[in-house]
């Protein structure tokens, strides 16, 4: 009898004294969330556990982590069984830092819910049914016998509900509903939750807004809505790139559209590509097309060139897409 992922997963956790845990670049709350509540799960364990992470951390986030519990990798010993990587496609998603950190005579566990995933690790439990990966990791805990914890149900919950769009994307399930609830008789407030990601922005931010919501361009009789967020823009408001979470969803916003994108200027010349869907387009069709990865109904990738060029490359592919499904 073969065992499943998910028990195979169990084992390697029980397992295992030491642990890193890393998930992919620019990290959402999905990333983030389930990051941390593995971390707790795992030290309640009482075993070593750590997060490593690249970059600067979206602000609206810092209300969950403790200061102790992202250490950057420049710091990251090699002392530890077996790694983690959550949430990550592939495993070049983690990022050139941590993939070149990261030992490959250890065991890589892989757990995600990207229907792209490469399964490039030594396990692999990957459920693109699952609307997060803390929804995955929430059965593992089951599993294991882990006590739900506050500290842990709330990482969770902020997971769940970022990854659903606040439980209205297509991924929105009565499970994803059911964990909420659950995760909300352990004692997680939603107005908190609310009040951190959605009400503390700042106005650098809003004035950010104004100015990518005023190039919003509505293409192939309104179907597509196209949004562009350049280096000048950041500099005139004084904003910061991972204020821009989001931005991507005013384009679907409007009636008629289908798809919605936006463009992100990169300091290396490139142009970053966010996609969001609400009719049929699977986006992340389009997405791999240019070497990117994600959901059906949000995907990205970067395309080399400038942002008319990149505009240009995708739309016609949007085009073609758009032009299949009416024949
Ligand atoms: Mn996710």
């Amino acid at each position: 009898m073969e065992i499943s992922p998910k028990i195979q997963v169990c084992n390697c956790l029980q397992n295992a004294k030491s642990i890193v845990i890393t998930a992919h670049i620019d990290p959402d709350g999905d990333c983030l969330g389930s990051q941390l509540a593995l971390l707790r799960a795992l030290k309640g364990m009482g075993k070593k556990a750590k997060i490593i992470s690249f970059g600067e951390l979206p602000h609206v986030f810092d209300f969950l982590i403790h200061p102790d519990e992202v250490n950057f990798v420049d710091k990251l010993d090699a002392d530890y069984e077996i790694a983690v990587v959550l949430d990550s496609g592939d495993l070049v998603r983690v990022g050139d830092k941590i993939m070149n950190n990261l030992d490959r005579s250890k065991p890589i566990i892989n757990i995600d819910h990207h229907k792209s995933n490469t399964y490039f690790g030594t396990v692999n439990f990957v459920d693109p049914q699952a609307s997060s990966v803390a929804e995955m990791l929430l059965e593992i805990f089951d599993e294991m016998g882990v006590e739900i914890t506050l500290d842990v149900a709330y990482p969770l919950y902020v997971a769940i509900s970022t990854d659903t769009g606040n439980f209205t994307h297509s991924n929105t399930s009565e499970k994803s509903h059911r964990n909420a609830a659950r995760l909300i008789s352990l004692g997680v407030e939603p107005y908190v939750v609310n009040k951190h990601l959605h009400e503390s922005k700042e106005l650098a931010n809003l004035k950010l807004l104004s100015k990518a919501l005023s190039t919003i361009k509505l293409h192939f009789g309104g179907r597509v809505a196209a949004m562009t967020v350049t280096e000048e823009m950041l500099a005139s408001t004084g904003a910061n790139w991972n204020e821009i979470n989001g931005y991507v969803d005013y384009g679907r916003s409007l009636g008629g559209v289908e798809v919605a994108l936006l463009f992100r200027e990169l300091d290396d010349g490139r142009t970053k590509v966010s996609m969001r869907s609400k009719g049929n387009v699977d986006v992340d069709f389009i997405a791999r097309y240019f070497g990117g990865g994600g959901h059906e109904a949000a995907s990205g990738c970067i395309i080399d060139g400038d942002i008319p060029s990149a505009e240009e490359q995708l739309l016609r592919v949007v085009k073609s897409y758009l032009d299949d499904l009416s024949s």
